[in-house]
């Protein structure tokens, strides 16, 4: 009898401690997601999928560098991050009709990008361009470029870098809306030689392995770029993510994210000066 009611009264009291702590983790959860979760203000991001390892479509979602960083970014500045993959020039236009909050795709700072939008402080920096072609044709440098049929990204540094050499209205460069297209076009032949940023390019040769395309670098003409995330121009966001930024740098969260797809360590000092 001593021992049910022992039983018993322990049943009561272990199932009413069960229940707080059930109405605890409940009124835990609900202060997330009715509190913070909720008036976490969501901002819309553009992005131009076709450029892996910094943004690219796996089963249906974006993701890549620039993807993590950015939520990680977001979660340390206290928004909600919904990013869409609108192509290139559909992300700058959205930031000019103020559409869009931000576009993160990869997009090196430069003086006259800096005219339209702000830019934050540098995440990465790029070793330049590459250029791609395949192995049935020879060359050594961007001079070669002059003899070639180009494909480059339109309205990108990779396509002001081949325009460089062979002059803006040559007409053996094909200009195309993305960079998945660009590749296309070299794997199948249509063009020649393809120029883009370098860890890109990269990038690319090492997905197709059996595709007998070669990589060489100009390093004379083509110099090292720094990507930014991009806002309207005098956005409020800019100072946050430029903060959230230098937390991640100092706690670690950048470097993890870097060295999952890049697999080496970040030079920080290259990005802080
Ligand atoms: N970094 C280059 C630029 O800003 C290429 C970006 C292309 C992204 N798909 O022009």
């Amino acid at each position: 009898m001593k021992i049910s009611f022992k039983k018993s009264l322990f049943a009561v009291v272990a199932s009413s401690a069960l229940l707080l702590a059930a109405c605890g983790s409940a009124q835990n959860d609900s202060n997330k997601s009715g509190g913070n979760e909720k008036e976490k203000k969501v901002l819309h991001v553009g992005t131009e999928a076709t450029f892996p390892p910094f943004e690219f479509v796996d089963k249906g979602e974006v993701t890549g560098f620039d993807v993590e960083l950015l939520k990680a970014l977001g979660e340390e500045a206290g928004y909600e991050i919904d990013i869409k993959n609108t192509g290139w020039d559909s992300m700058l236009a959205g930031l000019d009709s103020k559409d869009l909050d931000i576009g993160m795709s990869g997009i090196t700072i430069k003086k006259d990008r800096l005219k339209s939008y702000d830019f934050s402080n540098p995440y990465y920096e790029s070793e330049g361009f590459l250029i791609l072609f395949k192995d049935n044709v020879e060359v050594k440098n961007a001079e070669d470029l002059k003899n070639l049929k180009i494909g480059v990204q339109n309205g990108t540094t990779g396509a002001e870098a081949a325009e460089s050499v062979v002059g803006s209205n040559a007409k053996n460069i094909s200009k195309y809306e993305s960079s998945g297209l660009m590749f296309q076009a070299l794997l199948s032949g249509s063009v020649d030689a393809a120029v883009t940023d370098k860890p890109v390019a990269e990038e690319y040769i090492k997905q197709n392995p059996d595709s007998n395309i070669q990589s060489v670098e100009d390093k004379e003409r083509f110099k090292p770029e720094y990507y930014g995330i991009a806002f309207q121009k005098g956005s409020p966001y800019k100072e946050d993510f430029d903060k959230a930024l230098d937390k991640l740098f100092e706690n670690g969260k950048y470097a993890e994210i870097y060295k999952k797809w890049f697999e080496e360590e970040p030079n920080l000092d290259s990005l802080k000066d």
